[in-house]
């Protein structure tokens, strides 16, 4: 009677157990996006978070990653060991319950800041049923421990003793089931690397081994270890930066459990690059550590200046923006129960933040202030500056709306516009170059078409202040024939035309004019690419004909495949440099008509996201960041009108 009872919720468990692990199968993308190449890497991401609480609880100083030929993946750490005695709860060793109980992991951590089963944590368990086989071994009292699953999550035997060892720590061995992950099993070199290299700068001290056996023999292995932490880490976001000083002013503090970090340095340039992590996360909507930077920054910088003359009492206080212009930043929280808020479930939320990073940051900056009065004066005169221009910008942003609001026949001279005025039906090419302007007015459908030719490079908003922005003639046309204002004064219902035709050259220089364009769009008519209203126009690379047999090849089209349609029949090829080889006719054909052509929608979303990523990652480094920006200026369709 007692056996069986015993018995009976033994295997009650067990068959929850593999429910559990058959729904994360069933249904891999709820537990770890997607089974894209990114869902693949959360897998190792969940494993190294387990192995990195270890570290930040204390116990665990190294940390190392293996990839293998094969795409098998260890991590293991030199911690304490997963506990391997039996749990109450499941009748299972406490490792075997870690890796089948859904959640499980969470509950035996003993660190405070646990990354693990948190924002993106889902427990070593989801690893486990997305495997064709894991392996964990322990070692721990003197004892190695191991344990054996396999299609997905079933294990082979109990957790059982091996043998004896006098080391101490986890090692957990996986292979992504390539049934699941259809796509590819195959991580990236340089997500892994990215993405590993800043754990090691937000966690100072930890030393992170990174061992890659698809690499060349000689770059297989990077050692990231950083005892300066995010010091580091500004430095590296800036080495193709030029500092306004070369200290990073640096400040840390701890309050009610709360760790603060804040590194920071300015440098020659106008865009601010403030970058927000709780737990290791990155926070790109922000949050209150952020506000938090934010509020005491332009506070003590605005008292610093009127305390020692640069500001008069009756003058106007520095912005925020002001004092963000050229500022790279970073804060870092470690927080033992961090709430997360906003769309993407990336912006801290808890309150008490705010002020624990206000006073902390604010009381050290302060004193750095004092402490180094040379480069306080440079930061007032850079920020006084950029607020000088500020009220410089806005007087030419009101000029510009008031022509708009007050004056029709305001629109650009070179605008060739349409005769329809339902901005629904309504396109406007951006053309690069006059003579390709002058094919596209020759061209177009006059009724729903309107041209607007561009001359020369775009200016480049992101290195460029906003009262030269103003003044360029280039940018001035396109903010008064969209109609709609700009940045936050957008007024969508206002906008002329519902498609924004960016029409290049398929050459290097259109490219980097596309790129100049996207950037400029992103900082001023950021809706216009979220409401799908921005495209690239597709003109073709070559034209094969034989007497009226006409065939145009197109990106992503095959020349090949093409011409053998011509069979043995003698064929001409022309390749097209520029939109300007073609006649106006040849240009309706093939990238104006409806009919026939094709547009490219933009979706710059990802882009952005990557372009973060990128720039927080990497460094700031400025032409490989051009090119991936044109490579991932996402096309999330082609779309044929
Ligand atoms: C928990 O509290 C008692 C001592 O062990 C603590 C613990 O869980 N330690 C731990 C877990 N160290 N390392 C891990 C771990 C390492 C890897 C690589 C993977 C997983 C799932 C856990």
């Amino acid at each position: 009677m007692e056996n069986e009872k015993v018995n009976h919720s033994y295997e009650a468990s067990d068959i929850q157990v593999l429910e559990g692990l058959e729904a994360v199968r069933k249904r891999p993308g709820m537990y770890i996006g997607s089974t894209s190449v990114k869902g693949l890497h959360h897998l190792v991401w969940e494993i190294v978070d387990n192995a990195i609480d270890e570290a930040l609880a204390g116990f665990a100083d190294t940390i190392t990653v293996l990839v293998d030929r094969d795409n098998i993946v260890t991590v293991e750490d030199n911690g304490r060991g997963m506990p391997v005695d039996i749990h109450k709860k499941t009748g299972k060793s406490t490792v075997e319950t870690i890796f089948t109980v859904l959640h499980a992991g969470g509950k035996f951590g003993g660190g405070a800041y646990k990354v693990s089963g948190g924002l993106h944590g889902v427990g070593a368990s989801v690893v486990n049923a997305l495997s064709e086989y894991l392996e964990v071994r322990v070692y721990r009292d003197g004892h190695v421990y191991f344990q054996r699953f396999e299609h997905g999550g079933k294990p082979v035997e109990d957790l059982k003793k091996i043998g004896d060892s006098d080391r101490h720590g986890s090692v957990v061995v996986f292979k992504a089931d390539p049934t699941i992950f259809t796509e590819t099993v195959e991580y990236e070199h340089a997500v892994l690397r990215d993405r590993l290299r800043q754990i090691a700068f937000l966690n100072k001290g930890i030393r992170i081994i990174f061992t890659d056996l698809r690499e060349p023999e000689e770059s297989q292995e990077l050692v990231f270890h950083y005892e300066g932490g995010l010091k580091q880490y500004i430095e590296f976001l800036n080495k193709n930066k030029t500092p306004l000083f070369p200290s990073v002013i640096y400040c840390e503090g701890i309050e009610d459990e709360i760790m603060i970090e804040v590194a920071m340095q300015y440098n020659d340039g106008y865009t601010p690059n403030i970058y927000s992590f709780c737990n290791n996360i990155n926070t790109q909507e922000g949050g209150t550590h952020e506000e938090g930077f934010r509020i005491s920054l332009t506070r003590i910088i605005n008292n610093y200046a009127k305390d020692n003359g640069f500001l008069k009492k009756d003058e106007e206080p520095l912005q925020g923006e002001d004092v963000r212009e050229g500022l790279t930043a970073i804060i870092s929280v470690k927080h033992p129960d961090p709430q997360y808020e906003g769309q993407t479930k990336t912006k801290l939320g808890n309150s008490e933040v705010r002020k624990i990073v206000s006073n902390i940051f604010g009381s050290q900056l302060e004193r750095f202030m004092m402490e180094n009065p040379n480069e306080a004066k440079i930061i007032i005169e850079k920020s006084l500056v950029a607020s000088k221009a500020r009220v410089a910008a806005k007087k030419a942003r009101e000029l510009t709306r008031r022509k708009n609001v007050l004056e029709v026949s305001s629109l650009p001279g070179k605008l060739a516009d349409c005769s329809n005025r339902n901005p629904a039906e309504c396109e406007i090419y951006m053309v690069e170059g006059d003579s390709a302007g002058g094919s596209a007015k020759q061209g177009r459908d006059s009724k729903f078409q309107a041209i607007l030719p561009l001359r020369g490079k775009v200016l480049n908003v992101e290195k460029a202040r906003l009262h030269k922005i103003f003044d360029n003639n280039e940018i001035r046309s396109m903010i008064t024939a969209f109609g709609c204002g700009i940045q936050d004064e957008i007024d969508i219902e206002k906008l002329r035309y519902h498609k924004i035709v960016i029409m290049t050259d398929a050459d290097v220089d259109g490219a980097h004019i596309r790129t100049l364009l996207l950037t400029f769009f992103f900082r001023f008519f950021r809706p216009l690419i979220e409401n799908g209203y921005i495209y690239f126009a597709q003109p073709p690379l070559y034209k094969v004909s034989r007497g009226s047999v006409i065939r145009y090849v197109y990106p992503g089209d095959s020349l090949e495949e093409i011409t053998k349609e011509f069979g043995e029949q003698k064929y001409n090829i022309q390749r097209y440099k520029g939109l300007g080889e073609m006649n106006p006719e040849q240009l309706w054909e093939t990238t104006m008509d409806p009919k026939t052509r094709t547009l490219v929608q933009v979706d710059i979303e990802d882009a952005i996201e990557a372009d973060q990523v990128f720039t927080m990652l990497m460094g700031d480094d400025v032409e490989p960041r051009r090119n991936f920006i044109i490579d991932n200026a996402h096309f999330a369709k082609d779309l044929d009108f």
